[in-house]
């Protein structure tokens, strides 16, 4: 079968599918939908919610110290109670093992690839070196497979590749993921994905919940065949097919996942409980709250701590965003069932996860009204504009289709530019390397959620988006994109050259 690349796909469909099953439904209704993505529906029965307990990822176990080996694996798991799926995990997990990072320790990651597909890894939200950010053609490759050059400046890794973190950044949620050009999408979807927590003594000096009381909590979308093998609409040829046409807009699935399983249970101590909170879904946006009512106080956001608390009785949150929060599960009478819900969908997605407060408990934690120091907001050096929407046929920023090292943008390192978002459709924007902070949604304030400094914004339809972006400690090539995962395949890509 000829190799078909997304974006020569969607050249080839002329942009049809997307204008009448996309745009044209939104153009059509008064009111923005809030809805990110197109449904796929699945075939295996829906689980009982609230029945599966919430599993916690591994901690990866450095091989030496700062240095940690990880193999890109295909293994079967049990997600939905009594059938087996097919992930890609990294060690064959799903999510894969969390990382434990400290600030201004370096490490080493060999990332080893047994699948049947060439790999790269991002951390998202990292300083890192170019050659270690996961650049979409810096493949890993595994062994046997063919190794035609597909993309000018293809760069191949037989099997193994070293990717080296200084860590010098503050402490924050990260997570890391795959980042193939043209099949990030499908290969996140099948497994690809897991966290990695930055620790400092900024953050050690504060009374913040911890042990079990800390819980990282990735949240994404999925959708099963009967068999229980994970459903995504490429006709499953991982490595040759394309996207269908209806799902242009992005792929959101009927079984809501935390930490890999489906819409689990966590019994809780009436204490409180820090969580962080990722979306590492495909397309699909949450509004997340708690049922029968609480409230979720914020202490960090993608890039690390606030400097204070900002209370919050809703979430919005985007693919890629990340939330640090924490819960007072004393609010609770003992036996009751406090329930995440995502009010953005109906039926089953509207459940994300529940929280059973089964005992008192002692509680030395404290959320203080004094969290960190953040960097000041820097002067601005210049102003940019990155327009996301579709042009002709292709997800552009700027009108273009993405093209491996011709960068938009040539900022100095060490300095800072306000970079304005715009859009047609909800673009998360993700910019890597560079922490920003949003500075005004349509002119006006930005909401209270966009606070601290971060790495992925929400840019919604028709909206201007104004961050301010920092350039800090690396030159050399990187990127923003649409972190809609099949956006990104499509195209919603651009390089920047840090000088
Ligand atoms: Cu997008």
């Amino acid at each position: 079968m000829r190799r078909v690349s997304r974006r020569t796909f969607l050249g080839a469909l002329g942009g049809a599918g997307l204008g009448a099953a996309g745009l044209g439904g939104l153009a059509g209704c008064g009111r923005l939908p809030e809805r990110a993505g197109e449904l796929l529906a699945g075939a295996a029965p829906l689980p009982e919610p609230f029945t599966v307990p919430l599993p916690i990822p591994e901690v990866a176990r450095p091989v030496s110290p700062g240095r940690y080996e990880v193999t890109q694996r295909v293994a079967a798991v049990e997600i939905l109670p009594g059938l087996r799926t097919e992930v890609w995990g990294y060690g064959g997990a799903f999510p894969g093992p969390t990382f434990e990072l400290r600030r201004g320790t370096p490490v080493t990651i060999t990332v080893r690839n047994e699948l049947p597909v060439p790999t790269s890894t991002h951390l998202h939200g990292g300083v890192t070196p170019p050659d270690s950010d996961g650049y979409p053609t810096d493949l890993v490759v595994p062994a046997g497979h063919s190794s035609h050059h597909s993309h000018p400046g293809e760069v191949l890794h037989p099997v193994t590749k070293d990717y080296r973190y200084p860590v010098e950044q503050r402490a924050a949620t990260l997570w890391y993921h795959d980042h193939r050009m043209d099949f990030t999408a499908p290969q996140v979807w099948r497994g690809l994905a897991g966290m990695a927590l930055v620790r400092d003594d900024e953050e050690d000096a504060l009374p913040l919940p911890g042990g079990e009381r800390e819980l990282p909590l990735m949240i994404c979308d999925r959708s099963f065949d009967e068999d229980g093998s994970f459903r995504y609409p490429d006709g499953g040829h991982h490595g040759g097919a394309a996207l269908d046409a209806e799902y242009l807009e992005g792929v959101e699935g009927d079984v809501i996942l935390v930490n890999g399983a489906p819409w689990p249970v966590a019994e809780v101590s009436a204490t409180r409980h820090r969580l962080r909170l990722l979306n590492a879904s495909n397309a699909r946006r949450y509004r997340l709250r708690l049922s029968p009512g609480g409230r979720f106080t914020q202490i960090g956001s993608d890039s690390g701590l606030l400097a204070a608390p900002v209370a919050h009785d809703e979430l919005p949150i985007s693919p890629g965003e990340r939330y640090d929060v924490v819960v007072d599960f004393s609010a609770y009478p003992v036996g009751t069932a406090v329930t995440l819900v995502n009010t953005l969908a109906d039926g089953p997605a509207g459940n994300v996860m529940r929280f059973v407060v089964t005992s008192r408990g002692r509680d030395d934690s404290a959320v203080p009204p004094v969290l960190s120091r953040p960097p000041d907001r820097p002067r601005p050096v210049a102003t940019r504009t990155f327009d996301f929407r579709r042009t002709d046929d292709a997800w552009t920023i700027n009108g273009l289709r993405y093209r491996p090292g011709a960068p938009l943008a040539r900022p100095r390192l060490g300095t800072a530019e306000v970079w304005r978002l715009t859009g047609d459709f909800h673009h998360p924007v993700h910019v890597h390397l560079a922490h920003f902070q949003v500075l005004a949604r349509n002119g006006r304030p930005p909401a209270a959620t966009d606070a601290g400094w971060k790495d992925t914004v929400d840019v919604r339809p028709y909206e201007v988006v104004d961050v301010l972006a920092r350039f800090d400690g690396h030159r050399g090539l990187y990127m923003l994109h649409c972190h809609n995962l099949e956006h990104e395949d499509m195209a919603m890509m651009a390089d920047f050259e840090v000088i």
